[in-house]
């Protein structure tokens, strides 16, 4: 079949809109309508040419939902006119890292995922005969994709696509990475650094699990306003002080007893590990950093009781906790339409990676 798609013919270049051949979906796969896709941080730092795993030309695009139209042999999670969010972090429920009970990490198609192909080694999309490349097992800026049955989360059918398909990374990333690997109490103090659609959704999990100072730290004084809405108690503008880590030590009585880096700057993840209380603060990182760049501290800091980890999608397992999260959203639990900033249709999708860029959007939707 035909679908019309934003391609990521070369890196820093705009997309281009164009429609290609999509081979329909094989055992195991599902072939999925996208019906709106959320554009974030890390498809702009793919297509800028900072993924050590870019390939080009791709259909980039990781943050969708849309409907399930056609199902490949052996397929039996899902059918046709199912509503579902696309996974790049998949869940197999058989491999050793799902069967571990100790990560999200599934690794039953990473391989294959990471050079932009289907988990048989082949791509599904093709122009003028070229092979074009998948992306994080998803390629939600094209309008249909084929997936793997255990990349998608069945959602119930009464969510709205053009909100829902931000829990397909950002609103579960963050609001996971609080309660799935930070695992933040109520009374803890909690550090954000970098206040766009992660980090919000970070501020919005604190608020949630009861946390007590929520500060957030961001170089654009703009986010003051936009934290607050959503549980911040204090920001810091790291413009404004000559020593931002000793500044939040000081404002929290000894520091953090967590902190995010939501930036993927390595000199802020230092930051914000080092902004961690002595004997017991957690750092995580989200942000993902550009090939190349390394993290660096002195091991003291480690030595005296503070902890660095990370987490990929919010520690969260896609098939079990994104139904869930769209029930919280569904119910009010968290918020999503007010970050959703800008919607756009395919045409105007060049337009969404500016207006990141520029600091003027929280979350850009595409709707098909
Ligand atoms: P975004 O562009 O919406 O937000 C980034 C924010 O960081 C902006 O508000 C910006 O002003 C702020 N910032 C930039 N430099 C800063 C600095 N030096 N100090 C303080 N604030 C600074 O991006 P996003 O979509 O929220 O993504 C954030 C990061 O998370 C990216 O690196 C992205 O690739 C990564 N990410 C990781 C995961 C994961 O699973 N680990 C998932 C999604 C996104
Ligand atoms: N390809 C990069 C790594 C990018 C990365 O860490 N991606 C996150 C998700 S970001 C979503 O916006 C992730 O899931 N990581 C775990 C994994 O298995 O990729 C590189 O450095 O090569
Ligand atoms: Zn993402």
């Amino acid at each position: 079949m035909k679908t019309r798609a934003a391609v990521a013919f070369e890196p820093k270049k705009p997309l281009e809109i164009v429609e290609l051949d999509l081979e329909g979906p094989k055992a195991g796969e599902v072939l999925v309508e996208i019906m709106a896709t959320g554009i974030c941080h890390t498809d702009a730092y793919t297509l800028d040419g900072l993924d050590s795993e870019g390939l080009f030309p791709s259909v980039l695009g990781h943050e969708g939902a849309g409907v399930v139209r056609e199902v490949g042999a052996g397929v039996t999670s899902v059918a046709p006119g199912d509503h579902v969010i696309p996974l790049y972090t998949p869940e197999c429920r058989a491999c050793k890292m799902c069967l571990s009970g100790k990560t999200n990490l599934c690794s039953a198609i990473r391989e294959t995922q990471g050079k932009g192909l289907m988990p048989d080694g082949t791509s599904r999309f093709s122009y003028k005969g070229e092979t074009i490349y998948h992306y994080m097992g998803c390629s939600t800026f094209s309008n249909f994709t084929v997936l793997p049955e255990i990349a998608v989360a069945k959602i119930r059918t009464d969510a709205p696509f053009d909100t829902s398909c931000y829990i397909g990374c950002g609103v579960t990333t963050g609001v996971g990475a609080v309660v799935n690997t930070a695992q933040v109490k109520p009374g803890d103090n909690v550090v954000v650094f970098g206040l766009g659609g992660i980090g919000l959704n970070v501020i919005q999990g604190a608020r949630m699990a009861g946390a007590d100072r929520i500060v957030g730290v961001d170089i654009n004084p703009a986010k003051r306003e936009w934290g607050e809405k959503f549980g911040m108690t204090d920001f810091v503008n790291p413009k404004d002080t000559s020593n931002v880590v000793a500044h939040l030590v000081d404002l929290l009585d000894g520091g953090a007893d967590y902190s995010f880096d939501c930036t993927g700057n390595t000199d802020v993840m230092r930051a914000a590990l080092e902004c961690c209380h002595k004997g017991w603060g957690t750092s995580i990182i989200i942000g993902v950093a550009e090939a190349g760049k390394e993290i660096a501290t002195r091991p003291f800091q480690l030595v005296t009781g503070r902890n660095w980890r990370g987490t990929a999608f919010g520690g969260a397992k896609g098939r079990t906790d994104v139904p869930k999260i769209v029930d919280w959203y569904m119910n009010g639990k968290i918020a999503i339409d007010p970050m959703i900033t800008h919607r756009l249709t395919l045409d105007e999708i060049n337009t969404g990676f500016d207006l990141m860029h520029s600091g003027e959007s929280i979350r850009s939707v595409v709707v098909y």
